[in-house]
C-alpha cells in the first residue's frame, strides 16, 4: 500500500445508483464518518478499520486501527477519491494504539484533524494534527490536548463568533465511565448542575460499568471550547445535559433507547443546534436540539434504526444544497463488527425541524 501511495496514485470509486445505499468505498474498510464541506468539496474523515486477531471484548480492543485515510467527493453522486494515508500511529509521539473515530475542522486557513487514541498509559485522549490541505498529510502535535479524555471528538465551528467547540465521550471502551470524582489527574470539570469537580481515572470501571439503577442520571457527553489556534482547550470540560421532553429532566441511565453512549455530532439548521449521537448498545442514532452549542439539548427522536453491526456512528452535513447523513454498517464484511463501511443517505427536515430519512 505504501508503494501504491508513494507513486502518487489516487484510488477512486464511482457510486452506482442502487435502491439501497452502497459503501462509498470498498477497497478498504471505513467507519465513523465525519463529513465536512471544505472549498466546495465534500471531505470525509473516517476510521480505517482493519483485520485483527485480537479477541473481541466489551472494551472494543478489536477496533485496532493504525492510520487514517481521507475521502473526498465533488458531487453527491461521486466518484469518491481516497487520498491515501493522512496520518499513521507511528508518527504520533503520545499514542500507544487504537486510532478511533476522528473529525476535522478548518480555521485560520489551516486544517485540523482531531482524533482519539490510547496514550502510553492506555488511557484514551484526544489529539490534534495540522495540515495546509483538507486531505492532509497531517502533522501531529507532540502531546494530546491537556485536559482531554475519552473518545469520539466532534468539532463544531459556530458561524456566530467563529468559536470552535470540541465534543467528546464514549462509554464502555471509550472509558467515559472510568472518570469519577477524586483527587486525580484530569483537572477541574464542570458537571451537569454547573458544579466544579475534580476527576480521577479508575481503570477497574473499563467496559460495561456505567452508572445504572432507578433514578440514576445517564452520563452526559462532554464539551469544551477550543483555543483560537485550535491546539488546546480554552475552557474546562463541561458535561452536557440531554433532557427528556416529558419531564425536562436529564435522561436516565437505564433509558438505553435514548441516552447518550458515543459518537457525538453537532450541526446547525435554521439557527437551531442539533446534537446527535449513538445510543450504543441499543444501536440507534438519536438527536436532541437546543438554542446553545453548550446545551442543554432536548431529546427529539431517532435518525436511523439499527443497521448490521454493533456500532453506529455518523455525521450530518449540507452538501450541494441537500442534507446528508453519513453512517456505517457491516454489510460488506457480512456482519463482522469491526470491519465497517461508510455510506450516505439524504435526509430532510419537516416544519418542526424533525429529521427524516429520504426514501
Ligand atoms: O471505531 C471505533 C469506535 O467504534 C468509535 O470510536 C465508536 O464511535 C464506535 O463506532
Amino acid at each position: 500500500r505504501r508503494a501504491w501511495r508513494d507513486q502518487g496514485h489516487r484510488w477512486s470509486q464511482n457510486i452506482h445508483k442502487y435502491t439501497m445505499p452502497q459503501p462509498l468505498v470498498s477497497h478498504i474498510y471505513t467507519a465513523d464518518p465525519s463529513a465536512h464541506v471544505f472549498n466546495n468539496k465534500l471531505y470525509i474523515y473516517p476510521s480505517h478499520d482493519r483485520e485483527t486477531t485480537i479477541p473481541f471484548n466489551d472494551n472494543g480492543d478489536q477496533y485496532d486501527m493504525a492510520d487514517y485515510h481521507v475521502l473526498s467527493m465533488e458531487t453527491p453522486e461521486g466518484p469518491v477519491t481516497d487520498h491515501g494515508i493522512a496520518l499513521r500511529d507511528s508518527d504520533i509521539p503520545w499514542v500507544s494504539k487504537q486510532l478511533w473515530a476522528p473529525d476535522a475542522a478548518t480555521k485560520n486557513g489551516k486544517f485540523y484533524l482531531f482524533f482519539p487514541a490510547r496514550d502510553k498509559e492506555n488511557i484514551f485522549r484526544i489529539g490534534v494534527a495540522v495540515s495546509d490541505k483538507p486531505e492532509g498529510p497531517f502533522i501531529s502535535e507532540e502531546n494530546f490536548l491537556a485536559g482531554s479524555y475519552s473518545i469520539d471528538p466532534a468539532v463544531f465551528v459556530d458561524d456566530v463568533g467563529n468559536q470552535a467547540y470540541l465534543y467528546t465521550g464514549g462509554i464502555w471502551g471509550g472509558q467515559l465511565q472510568c472518570w469519577v470524582e477524586g483527587n486525580g489527574i484530569a483537572g477541574i470539570e464542570i458537571d451537569m448542575d454547573g458544579n466544579e469537580r475534580r476527576l480521577t481515572f479508575d481503570e477497574s470501571l473499563s467496559g460495561p460499568h456505567e452508572p445504572a439503577g432507578e433514578g440514576v442520571r445517564a452520563l452526559g457527553p462532554r464539551v469544551a471550547l477550543l483555543s483560537e489556534d485550535m491546539l488546546s482547550l480554552a475552557s474546562p470540560v463541561q458535561e452536557i445535559k440531554i433532557l427528556a421532553p416529558e419531564t425536562g429532566e436529564p435522561l436516565l441511565a437505564d433509558d438505553h433507547e435514548r441516552r447518550f453512549f458515543e459518537a457525538a455530532w453537532m450541526h446547525k439548521y435554521r439557527d437551531m443546534y442539533y446534537f446527535s449521537y449513538s445510543t450504543g448498545d441499543t444501536h440507534f442514532l438519536a438527536y436532541a436540539t437546543g438554542s446553545s452549542p453548550l446545551g442543554p439539548f432536548t431529546y427529539r427522536g431517532r435518525i436511523l434504526d439499527p443497521v448490521l453491526g454493533w456500532t453506529t456512528h455518523h455525521s450530518i452535513a449540507e452538501f450541494a444544497g441537500r442534507w446528508w447523513l453519513f453512517y456505517h454498517d457491516c454489510e460488506l464484511s457480512k456482519g463482522v463488527d469491526h470491519l465497517r463501511s461508510v455510506k450516505m443517505r439524504e435526509i430532510w427536515y419537516d416544519e418542526e425541524g424533525h429529521i427524516h430519512l429520504k426514501d
